[in-house]
């Protein structure tokens, strides 16, 4: 696996289209706004596609309007690239676009990867793919300028949870560090994507808080929110986006479980771990993926069946 055979297919066609997964995350946007920017540049034809409307914390991201939302696509591109994407349910319905690419392009940090493209690279070394895309950059001769460096800094801000888990290493503030010395506001982007909450997610944070339960002598927190709760408090899917580290943070806490209770009646499972759990493999024995410290799973079956085995799962290595 090497970037250079990716840059080849790069330079060698014309049409791309570039796809984040499905509800996209700073990485997965920040990411493919960077790319779409840089390879627009490069005088390719290209187009992003999103499965879900931009959350409102990334409207701001320069060129966000560049992201098309997917309503079906007969177009078929000489190339497509898959960004942030664990494994081919994490494109949608996009998988069209997947599907009739003449070649694809799989570039990721996720260690459960299932390299599910013609050419494949991950690094899970990376914190973000964001710092991939950097590399990419870089190795084409391509310039950074102030909104390309922007998105890539909001890409491995973000995976990084503001410089601060685990997988923030050296290189990644040597690249952020180039970044920002090309005119990056950190102050403004801090501020709008780390500290600015909807009103919405301060009322699902108090129903999850209602709901915590702390199991196992404190070392394992479990919060669950149903689709119900967040309708009738008038919340937002997207408004339940990092309330699982409020059970993480809790001091004794090493596992959060967040149990998203689907109208469907699936069990959209969060896993966060503080110190030595490996979330990563307690999702894949669900068919989920993820990182050591931060995985998720969609389990079908009843809220407490599913509670109950997760916590089994659980027990057995905390
Ligand atoms: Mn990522």
């Amino acid at each position: 696996m090497n970037l250079n055979n990716i840059i080849s297919a790069i330079k060698a066609t014309k049409t791309i289209a570039i796809l984040p997964h499905i509800y996209a995350d700073g990485d997965s946007l920040g990411s493919s706004l960077a790319l779409n920017m840089t390879l627009q540049k490069m005088g390719k034809n290209t187009s992003v596609f999103i499965e879900e409307p931009i959350p409102f914390i990334y409207d701001f991201l320069p060129e966000s309007k560049a992201a098309q939302l997917f309503s079906g696509n007969n177009q078929i591109f000489d190339l497509v690239i898959a960004l942030d994407t664990g494994d081919l349910g994490r494109l949608g319905k996009r998988i069209e676009i997947f599907d009739n690419a003449k070649i694809t392009v799989n570039i990721d940090h996720h260690f459960t990867n299932s390299e599910f493209a013609f050419h494949n690279y991950i690094d899970s070394n990376s914190s973000a793919v964001g710092e991939i895309i950097y590399q990419l950059i870089k190795m084409m001769d391509q310039k950074l300028d102030s909104e390309i460096a922007t998105c890539l800094y909001v890409a491995i801000a973000t995976d990084t949870g503001g410089f601060r888990f685990s997988n923030t290493t050296a290189v990644t503030h040597q690249i952020v560090a180039d970044l920002i010395s090309n005119n990056v506001n950190v102050s403004e982007i801090s501020q709008k994507v780390f500290d600015t909450v909807t009103h919405g997610k301060v009322k699902v944070l108090g129903e999850a808080i209602k709901s915590l339960e702390l199991l196992e002598y404190g070392k394992l927190a479990v919060l669950t929110i149903s689709d119900e709760t967040i309708k009738n408090v008038g919340a937002k899917d997207e408004d339940c986006d990092g309330i699982i580290n409020t059970g993480r943070n809790i001091n004794g806490v090493e596992v959060a479980i967040l149990l998203r209770v689907k109208e469907n009646g699936e069990i959209k499972v969060n896993l966060r771990s503080k110190n030595y759990v490996d979330v990563g493999a307690i999702a894949n024995m669900y068919s989920g993926g993820g990182h050591k410290r931060a995985a998720g799973c969609t389990v079908q079956g009843s809220q407490e069946d599913v509670k109950k085995r997760l916590i089994d799962d659980i027990k057995e290595v905390i």
